[in-house]
């Protein structure tokens, strides 16, 4: 028997969503192409050739989108800025009418008890970049810089919590090495290079917030822990490299100064000599760590799989979601758990965490139940507790996603919402996991304890 669940008492409990996947009309009022409105628009890059343009209409539906999460009794709302709405070129002149936009929404989450919880970069590159390399281009890092520096200007004190980047392994795994995301290049050349300028753009990000900003910031990364399919050493060997690439590319430079010694056999020839000085930038000092969860992966070395000669093997009792992704509750506890020995005692926010399971297109009579969902968010929650438990200073929980919405290139089918969309007719129905949610976070977790 686990202990009864306890929440700290300033726990934030909110959920979490990005521009491109819910706002629609990207290129309203000024706004600028980005990589995925043009990524979009190339026909067989997303499934049933489904777009952002209207995606959840937020971009119209903010007020009342905000209402629902004042109705859920949501503490936070976690939330990316389209870089592309701020600065149409992606550098130089500002546009009043995107600033303007978020100014709105950021002002009806205060009014209504929400702590907005910024993201500055969600995968929405300005097109406009994309055309001078993009993350390829060093110059990248400058660019980041000055677009941060004019929403810390605008919102810092009314926004206290800021992310740089949303995943950048994914930013660069799908987009710069396998290519199903934005801008969809297959390079193995590209990917370290890319990396690496994440990394400095968030570094000079975090440099800029320290001279204006007032509050906090921090890095939000994905973590999928690694498990051996056996005790073999080259099953060791291959879940190492797997956990070195996704896991501790990004943290190791930023917490330890250097990058994990796997990624040069990874890589080999395509992997560079870095300037030394690049991770003094890139080990700027963190506020917090958000960390985004959704599965684990049991590996095996494959040696025909590029280029990191791993392959997953699928737990076949497992119950699995709609991206084919294991539900495994024990790895939310012992990703915490393992940050903290690794990377030691900074605070911690879950900053995504949800599941996919088939649910209606249309809600009847005003409700969707989603026994998949529920079970697995409740298991989540007790995992999370479990962390705390073994002394995680875990400081809140953004659970994906607020809506369905537009799954990057699996588009509108694959549903992470707690709140269902209908995307005929934008209608908002909350599923049954919305309502556990919302008892939940009214609870603050107590409610957990309750049989069944
Ligand atoms: C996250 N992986 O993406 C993103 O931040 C969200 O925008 C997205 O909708 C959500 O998770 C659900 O997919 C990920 O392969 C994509 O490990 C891929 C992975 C992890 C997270």
């Amino acid at each position: 028997m686990s202990k009864p669940i306890h929440f700290p008492p300033d726990f934030l409990w909110g959920s979490a969503t990005s521009a491109y996947q819910i706002e629609g009309a990207p290129l309203a009022d000024g706004a600028g192409h980005s990589i995925w409105t043009r990524f979009a628009a190339t026909p067989g890059k997303i499934a049933n050739g489904d777009t952002g343009d209207i995606a959840c209409d937020h971009y119209h539906r903010w007020r009342e989108d905000v209402a629902l999460m004042r109705s859920l009794g949501l503490k936070a709302y976690r939330f990316s800025v389209s870089w592309s709405r701020i600065l149409p070129q992606g550098t130089g002149a500002v546009n009043e009418a995107g600033i303007a936009f978020y100014e709105k929404l950021i002002d009806e989450l205060l009014a209504n008890g929400i702590e907005p919880m910024l993201t500055l970069y969600h995968w929405d590159l300005p097109a406009a970049l994309d055309d001078r390399g993009g993350w390829l281009n060093p110059a990248i890092a400058d660019w980041f810089a000055d677009y941060a520096r004019v929403l810390f200007e605008r919102f810092d004190g009314r926004v206290c919590f800021w992310t740089t980047l949303n995943e950048p392994w994914v930013v660069t795994d799908g987009g710069y090495l396998h290519g199903p995301l934005a801008p969809g290049h297959r390079n193995l050349y590209e990917a370290p290079i890319a990396s690496h300028n994440l990394l400095r753009a968030h570094g000079a990000a975090v440099k800029v917030y320290r001279e204006i900003g007032k509050h906090r910031i921090g890095l939000v990364v994905n973590i999928e822990p690694k498990y051996p399919a056996s005790d073999e050493p080259q099953d060791i060997a291959a879940t190492r490299r797997a956990d070195a690439y996704m896991n501790r590319q990004y943290l190791d430079p930023v917490f330890h100064g250097h990058y994990p010694a796997e990624l040069k056999e990874i890589f080999g020839a395509a992997w560079p000599d870095w300037p030394r000085e690049d991770f003094d930038l890139i080990g700027q000092k963190l506020d917090y760590i958000g960390i985004n969860y959704y599965t684990r992966s049991v590996c095996r070395h494959e040696e025909t799989n590029w280029p990191l000669k791993v392959a997953a093997v699928r737990q076949t009792q497992s119950t699995h979601m709609e991206t084919g992704w294991e539900v495994f509750p024990q790895g939310l506890t012992d990703t915490l758990v393992e940050f903290r020995r690794r990377y030691g005692d900074l605070p911690v926010y879950v900053m995504e965490n949800g599941s996919t399971f088939y649910d209606p297109p249309n809600a009847e009579d005003g409700q969707m139940h989603d026994p998949l969902r529920v079970d697995c968010l409740k298991k989540n929650l007790h995992a999370l507790h479990a962390a705390i438990e073994q002394g995680v200073d875990l400081r809140g929980y953004m659970v994906w996603s607020l809506l369905d919405n537009l799954e990057w290139s699996l588009g509108f089918a694959k549903r992470f919402g707690i709140v269902h969309v209908n995307f005929e007719t934008q209608q908002r129905t909350p599923k049954d996991s919305a309502l556990l949610y919302a008892q939940v976070v009214a609870s603050n977790g107590a409610c957990l304890n309750d049989p069944a």
